[in-house]
């Protein structure tokens, strides 16, 4: 069922606490944690708490809450002081896709190379 949690989801197990983040940020709706493998020196991961299994589904199924995932990323940005940085919502496996719970990569902190790999 979208927006309920799932069994096997590594980040509504982040989201319940059952697995450990570095936690930066967190709302009502949202959690902003630290990337456990960086690919720039501020690699943030911004997730709704409920489950969507990409930004597709949710911006579908929880408008709102996407708009809420956007305005944390800004906020991660200002917190990490980023004048330049890069929102990465891969969506699929084909584009890198790995964990199918709705994730934002806030990426930054270093010269960012277009097109992306
Ligand atoms: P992707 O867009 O689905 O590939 O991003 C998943 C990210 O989740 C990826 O950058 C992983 O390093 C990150 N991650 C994490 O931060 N903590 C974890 O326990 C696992 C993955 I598994």
């Amino acid at each position: 069922m979208p927006g309920e949690p799932q069994d096997d989801c590594l980040f509504c197990e982040i989201v319940a606490g059952r697995v450990p983040a570095t936690v930066v940020r967190e709302t009502d709706t949202t959690v902003a944690f630290r990337d456990i493998n960086p690919q720039a020196p501020t690699h943030v991961l911004v997730i709704p708490k409920a489950h969507y299994a990409n930004a597709a589904e949710l911006a579908a199924g929880a408008p709102e809450i996407a708009a809420d995932v956007l305005r944390e990323t800004k906020a991660v940005a200002d917190e990490e002081k980023l004048d330049s940085y890069r929102l990465v919502f891969n969506t699929g496996s084909g584009a890198g896709q790995t964990v199918w719970h709705a994730h934002a990569h806030v990426l930054g902190g270093r010269g960012l190379q277009w097109p992306p790999g």
